[in-house]
């Protein structure tokens, strides 16, 4: 049979679609030696019965117009034509002002640079309203994207390229991994990725000597190949056990004094808080212990070994997605300079190694174009994961790094390639702030409970629908993405929808400026082609790059980046702190006044702690078989599945405690709802925790009911909504605690993937 090869590319990886007949196939890219299997969701969803076929309006919105309403996402929806529903939503854009429009669309939509969703719909707003209320910072790193700047320097500057994987592997002698470093999260990155690297990596670095160990109440976030030593303490108590690890080092005298004197501010402030002089608790390893639960003599003994040898000390996002996530991001790099190796190849302090393909990767020495955002009049703007406090508090106060803001007003919500259902804490509560507002505009290619939720439902094709231009900044490989597969029903781009919309609003030529989609590529491309020429590199013209499916591009060179430049001449090269220097005490952070992330890291004990009726830690992380909750409809994530719900890990004895078996379906509860799951037992999880990882599409058991019951296992009506301080008022959604039982009730068909009646 003929077959016919189409080069495309995803966040989790670049391929090869192959149509047999009209059987499709997808191959990993033919250079990536570790593929992700991610890629195995596309083929049975591209036609799946989830996906939106037509433009569609919530009935109650069509028949009585706009307005706040507790019937959304309980009612059922007309399918309206696209002339029609264009025009409806037209005349809404009028009637409201953009500073009651909220326009964020946090999500992580698809690869291709042009057709990404978010840049699509800030460009509409901004050129056809001008402008909206905006979010800033994100869900992975709501608390260390805010805190970095003020201790080390730009968030972009001290993670992706501080140390290279390449440096793991030749240098460091203990990697100490802060929350692991799970190759589920590594295998993928924003704008696609053609080679994944990290396993072989960790192998060929424990190979050497190098030993790994991974800090998780899951042994499986280290891969094997890492031979990682298993430290296992209570869920958020990493900061206790740095501070631990500090105090012994000091204590006998294994600090590098010399280091923290000449590149660090700050510790004169922060010794008196280690050793209790200032508070009459020391931080000794014995005090950690009673907050970790690992034996004092582990951390002395821990800290011993670092003492002196070429150590990497990574933080996972996930230690800062939860209460006072600010502090083992600072607490992180507070050890690193006690150890002294920051700015050493191989050592030092590596935020989030690990957490995105991106991370540890040489820099590209070209740019690739992204599609203009074009400029926002309104300036009123949330940190993202404050969503359902702004919608429910019109008019209240909040803080923000050390500003004093007032949540906006909102009429309209506009949502395209993002899916808050999934990604926002205490689901229940968001459903209420949805209700709060007088329209929900949503594009997607499925129907996912935010489509649900939304009054106007607007079919957009998925990347295997269109042509894009695939590309990463620490990507060798820009992948020029063809056309798979027809669009789906009604399916439009989201570029063709906002240009339809552009031009009713009077603004089309503003919008499009006067380009077709393919135009645009072209024009995108130009800017790296130019950038090549300009650098002396090859530099082929657009048709030759797209008849050959991809160019290599050049990388820059491994120098340690920001840090490497610090240390090779301290006096020349200060970091871009207010000191110049590794901010161990922040006078900036201190002046803003916040108990919750006073001027210099600090334990907090936190206020989520198991009780009688919620006795067990739930750890609400990154799902290994789809990227968060997309295409959780393909074949690879629903095959993960067990008994069609998601799959919670706990530990035997806490199973037995309960008399939960293997393969048991249970029930999830605490105060803020209730979801389903089947039970896997293992020992490699921490006993008194459990782990439901996140991406289930949010599916209620009765959608008239205030807190249904999650029939397919989303974590995420179980997480709480509160900000992670207020300093930086990230995603607290990593942990919270849960009571767990059997259940024995008929169990419920699931319907997240039906389409609505
Ligand atoms: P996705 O599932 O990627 O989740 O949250 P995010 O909203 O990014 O959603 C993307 C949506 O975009 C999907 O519905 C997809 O169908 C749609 N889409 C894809 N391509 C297109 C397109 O071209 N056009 C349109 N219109 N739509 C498109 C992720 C967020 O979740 C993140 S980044 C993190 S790190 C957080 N992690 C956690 C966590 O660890 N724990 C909890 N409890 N909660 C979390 N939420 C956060």
């Amino acid at each position: 049979m003929d077959e016919i090869r189409i080069p495309h590319s995803s966040h989790w990886g670049s391929f090869t679609a192959v149509w047999r007949g009209d059987a499709l196939t997808v191959e990993p890219h033919p250079a990536d030696p570790d593929p992700n299997l991610l890629i195995q969701n596309f083929p049975a969803a591209l036609r799946h019965r989830a996906r939106i076929a037509r433009p569609m309006v919530r009935r109650g919105w069509l028949e009585h117009g706009p307005g706040p309403s507790d019937r959304r996402g309980r009612e059922d929806f007309v399918a309206v034509g696209w002339d029609e529903v264009l025009d409806r939503l037209a005349g809404e854009l009028r009637r409201v002002r953009p500073e009651q429009v909220f326009g964020g669309s946090y999500g992580w939509s698809s690869a291709g640079r042009f057709h990404h969703a978010q840049s699509q719909i800030h460009r509409f707003l901004n050129t056809s309203l001008g402008g909206y209320v905006r979010s800033v910072n994100s869900y992975s790193a709501g608390a260390s994207g805010v805190v970095l700047p003020h201790i080390l320097g730009p968030f972009e500057a001290v993670t992706r390229q501080v140390v290279t994987w390449e440096q793991v592997v030749a240098h460091s002698e203990i990697v100490i991994a802060f929350g692991g470093m799970a190759l589920k999260n590594s295998m993928v990155a924003g704008g696609g990725v053609t080679r994944h690297t990290e396993r072989g990596a960790m192998k060929a670095a424990a190979e050497r000597g190098c030993q790994f160990i991974n800090v998780s109440p899951l042994r499986d976030d280290l891969p094997g190949e890492a031979h990682a030593e298993w430290v296992a303490p209570v869920p958020g108590s990493d900061t206790a056990l740095m501070l631990g690890l500090v105090h012994t080092l000091v204590r006998d005298g294994l600090h590098d004094a010399g280091f923290l004197a000449r590149y660090c501010a700050g510790w004169e402030e922060f010794l008196p808080y280690l050793l209790g002089t200032s508070d009459g608790v020391a931080k000794s390893a014995e005090w950690a212990s009673g907050i970790t639960g690992l034996p004092a003599a582990q951390i002395e003994g821990l800290a011993h070994r670092l003492a002196g040898r070429r150590v990497l000390v990574t933080v996972a996002h996930a230690l800062q997605r939860a209460e006072w996530g600010e502090q083992p991001v600072w607490m992180g790099a507070v050890l690193a300079a006690a150890l002294g190796q920051i700015g050493l190849p191989g050592g030092g302090y590596s935020y989030a190694l690990g957490a995105l393909a991106h991370y540890g990767k040489l820099a590209n020495a070209v740019p690739a174009a992204g599609l203009p955002q074009g400029v926002n009049g309104v300036k009123a703007f949330i940190p993202v994961a404050r969503i359902s406090d702004m919608l429910l508090n019109p008019g209240a106060p909040f803080e923000y790094n050390g500003q004093h803001l007032t949540y906006p007003e909102i009429r309209l919500v506009y949502w395209a390639g993002g899916n808050p259902f999934h990604h926002h804490q205490d689901i229940n509560r968001l459903r209420r702030a949805f209700g709060r507002v007088d329209t929900l505009v949503v594009h997607d290619s499925a129907w996912t409970a935010t489509a649900r939720h939304a009054d106007i439902v607007l079919p957009a094709t998925m990347t295997l629908e269109r042509e894009d231009i695939g590309a990463a900044g620490t990507d060798p490989v820009m992948i020029a993405m063809h056309k798979v597969a027809e669009p789906f029903g009604e399916a439009r781009d989201d570029y063709a929808i906002f240009s339809a919309l552009a031009e009713r609003l009077g603004c089309g030529a503003k919008f499009t400026e006067g380009r077709t989609a393919r135009e645009w590529l072209v024009q995108l491309y130009e800017h790296t082609r130019r950038s090549l020429a300009h650098r002396g590199y090859p530099a082929p013209d657009f048709e030759t790059f797209w008849a050959n499916g991809e160019i290599v591009l050049p990388q820059g060179p491994d120098d340690g980046g920001i840090v490497g430049a610090f240390r090779a001449d301290p006096e020349g090269h200060p970091l871009p702190t207010p000191s110049g220097r590794i901010e161990i005490a922040s006078k900036v952070i201190a002046g803003f006044g916040y108990e919750d992330c006073p001027g210099h890291p600090v334990w907090i004990a936190p206020v989520d702690v198991p009780t009688g009726r919620a006795p067990l830690h739930l750890i609400a992380n990154q799902p290994a078989t789809r990227l968060h909750s997309q295409l959780d409809f393909g074949g690879h994530s629903d095959g993960s599945k067990r008994r069609g719900r998601e799959v919670l890990t706990m530990h035997p004895e806490d199973a037995a405690a309960r008399g939960i078996g293997e393969g048991d379906v249970v029930r999830l509860s605490n105060a803020r709802g209730a979801c389903l799951a089947t039970a896997r037992l293992s020992v490699d999880i921490r006993a008194g925790v459990v782990q439901l990882p996140t991406g289930a599409w949010y599916d209620p058991d009765d959608a008239e009911a205030e807190a249904p019951l999650c029939v397919h296992g989303n974590p995420n009506v179980l997480t709480r909504d509160v900000g992670t301080s207020r300093l930086a008022q990230g995603c607290t959604g990593q942990h919270t605690v849960v009571e767990v039982a059997r259940y024995d009730g008929n169990l419920p068909p699931i319907r997240a993937f039906d389409p609505p009646g």
